[in-house]
């Protein structure tokens, strides 16, 4: 993506796509790390002249080097099941209620404590000296420096909310050996020039910095919310997942919130982002995928037309979690809570959408109950803001409006504070104005009747 920030100018260009295929060897799945370092040069080259270039990815994978900065092997996917179990084990080492004091993160099995455990013994941590997240890595191979990007720290489970600095306790209770990560760094912050190398590969001349951002991509994508100053809101950042919460200034560490799984990530500008992972577009994605990928157009169409909540699952289930049969898993969630098989393709459709508004509401208000805040209105930003049907549900779930847009407010957020760092723009309020009066939102107003939710929330104990 192309960015460009003037004082009433905020634009996005998509220079270059590129797929992200999982490869699954010797029974683990991988992400192609290298195949999409190679979709990075091929997009920077497609860029022309930049000013700065900042990166951002999902969350909690690695990367290991060894002693000569080389990778060992492909990171492996969060969607792995190298870590089932890990949490348990942990909980052995560390009582849950004092690994959430100290870190405040929910627990999914993914998080890079426990896919950290899982490797321990492997030759390649064995043989590790450094470990990078995913972006850290991208910005490595860019660079030739080595950071830690403080919002996607965050979600290892091994930072302290409060402080944002590691957390020691932790990670000796674990056995981590925190000295495999490089120093902190903050959005905003300089984080080394282009390499000769990548010059030469992208056709790019002079000294090009990247600027850390926020290079957990829920992290920019919660500063792309077009949020009107004074505005109590919630966001759903949708995509794969929906990250579904509130923005806080300090984290909230009760026992409430652990045992509701809430997580408390860190934003920019000492934020915190008070959410829970709802499984999101992925059910649906997985769908597509099993059914040999047909158009989605007719399908939500044909969706939009069949009547509501006639099944739901519960779209916060960790079952949900690893890939493949999605439309039989579905299907068996259905039977098991006593509700009707959808009978047609469209029909599972409804299901997941009905499903995932149903969580959107449930952990809206979650959020506002534990944190003691209330929402006036729900941002959707992410690729589900282009799916009405998902809005008009939210909204019709919740009983609040919903303003849809920015989709691409990870990119968005990600170039914002770039643009800060080299002092185009100020505070995240005049962020927020330029997103208002630049991008084009819809807002969604509540219809129907709440009852039908709260009977089909029953349905699955969801209440
Ligand atoms: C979204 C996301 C979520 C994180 C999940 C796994 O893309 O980054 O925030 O929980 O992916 O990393």
């Amino acid at each position: 993506m192309a960015g460009r920030v003037g004082t009433a100018e905020l634009t996005l260009d998509e220079v270059h796509r590129f797929p992200n295929r999982p490869v699954r060897t010797g029974g683990t799945l991988h992400w192609d790390i290298l195949g999409l370092y190679r979709g990075v040069l091929d997009g920077l080259r497609a860029c022309g002249p930049v000013a700065s270039v900042g990166v951002d990815s999902w969350a909690v994978d690695y990367g290991l080097l060894d002693a000569d900065g080389r990778l060992l092997g492909n990171p492996v996917h969060y969607r792995d099941d190298r870590t089932s179990g890990m949490a348990e084990q942990a909980a052995t080492k560390l009582a849950p209620s004092a690994l959430y004091a100290a870190t405040g993160l929910q627990t999914l099995p993914f998080n890079t404590v426990y896919q950290l455990m899982a490797a321990q013994g492997t030759a390649a941590l064995g043989a590790a000296r450094r470990l990078l997240l995913i972006p850290d890595l991208i910005a490595y191979w860019l660079t030739g420096e080595a950071g830690t990007e403080l919002t996607n720290a965050s979600t290892t489970q091994l930072l302290d909310p409060r402080t944002g600095t590691w957390s020691r306790d932790v990670a000796d209770a674990l056995g981590i050996d925190l000295s495999l990560f490089p120093p902190l760094r903050r959005p905003g912050d300089p984080a080394g020039l282009l390499l000769p190398e990548v010059l030469a590969e992208t056709g790019l001349e002079g000294d090009i910095p990247v600027t850390a951002v926020g290079s957990h991509d829920t992290a920019s994508a919660v500063v792309g919310v077009p949020a009107r100053e004074g505005e109590s809101f919630a966001y759903i950042c949708t995509g794969t997942w929906s990250l579904v919460g509130l923005e806080l200034d300090a984290p909230v560490l009760t026992e409430d919130s652990r045992r509701a799984n809430f997580t408390n990530e860190l934003g920019i500008d000492g934020t915190v982002r008070y959410l829970r992972n709802v499984m999101g577009l992925w059910l649906l994605q997985e769908c597509l995928r099993d059914w040999g990928e047909p158009g989605l157009g007719p399908l939500l169409r044909a969706a939009a037309q069949l009547p509501g909540l006639r099944s739901v699952v519960d779209a916060g289930d960790a079952a949900f979690i690893a890939p493949g049969r999605m439309p039989d898993r579905i299907a068996e969630a259905c039977r098991a809570t006593g509700q009707p098989v959808p009978e047609s393709r469209a029909a599972t459709l409804r299901c997941i959408l009905d499903s995932l508004a149903l969580a959107h509401r449930r952990t809206v208000r979650d959020a506002q109950r534990l944190s003691g805040r209330s929402v006036d209105v729900v941002h959707i930003v992410g690729g589900g803001a282009r799916n009405a049907l998902l809005c008009q549900l939210t909204a019709d779930a919740l009983g609040l409006p919903v303003v849809a847009g920015p989709a691409e407010a990870a990119a968005l957020g990600n170039t914002l504070v770039q643009a800060r760092a080299h002092g185009l723009i100020g505070d995240r309020e005049q962020m927020r104005h330029l997103l208002c009066t630049t991008q084009e939102l819809t807002t969604y107003e509540p219809s129907g009747d709440l009852t039908a939710w709260d009977l089909a929330a029953a349905r699955i104990g969801a209440a």
